[in-house]
């Protein structure tokens, strides 16, 4: 397998859940101002919409989105899923939350005009907010980290190093994850390569 990734930036969720899921990938850096893959060649032939991450199966199918690939992830290591009934839809319910209504403003925050970012910043610290109370003391569900953390973990990371006032809760939260093993190879694995 093959997980095109661009250095902290969003594919790191990926990158991190296929560790924590024991996976065994190559990574393969991008340059997003260029488009040019490590080593030659155009991403545009990997992945048309030009962002990661992609994941390429050892069988040669392409997949791409988070959300789509934090959930395959998922289906193959169970213990990373929330549990219950609704297991699978609580995590792709959340996954969502975090693509469109946490993860779009980022990007959108950073191109918008100087008078229009304190409007993106709010809306971005409104809707993260709402998650603040479940990642107090742990983990979006509880106890167990998984793919959705990885994401969260990311974009609040992100959020920070862009100094947003973000809730109390996500300065222990980013801590806590980052300081797992998986996270701190997935970060070196990304600077090192
Ligand atoms: N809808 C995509 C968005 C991914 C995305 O925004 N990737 C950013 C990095 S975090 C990117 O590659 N940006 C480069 C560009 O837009 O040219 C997903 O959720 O996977």
């Amino acid at each position: 397998m093959k997980l095109y990734y661009a250095p902290e930036f969003s594919s790191l969720a990926d990158h991190i859940t296929m560790l924590e899921a024991g996976f065994k990938f190559h990574i393969i850096r991008v340059d997003l101002k260029t488009k040019e893959i490590e080593g030659g060649g155009s991403y545009f032939e990997i992945n048309p919409k030009g962002y990661v991450p992609t994941l390429v199966l050892d069988d040669g199918q392409v997949l791409t989105e988070n959300v789509a690939i934090l959930t395959w992830v998922a289906d193959r290591e169970p213990t990373l899923a929330p549990s219950g009934d609704l297991g699978r839809y609580r995590l792709v319910e959340m996954l969502s939350f975090i693509a469109t209504e946490i993860h779009k403003r980022l990007p959108l925050y950073l191109s918008a005009p100087e008078d229009f970012k304190p409007h993106v910043r709010k809306d971005f610290l409104r809707f993260i907010g709402l998650l603040a109370d479940r990642v107090e003391n742990g983990y979006l569900f509880g106890d167990t980290f998984g793919p959705a953390d990885a994401y969260l973990f990311v974009m609040a990371r992100g959020a920070a190093q862009l100094e947003f006032a973000l809730p109390a809760p996500f300065a222990g939260y980013i801590a806590r994850v980052e300081a797992r093993p998986c996270v701190q190879e997935a970060l070196r694995r990304e600077r090192e390569n």
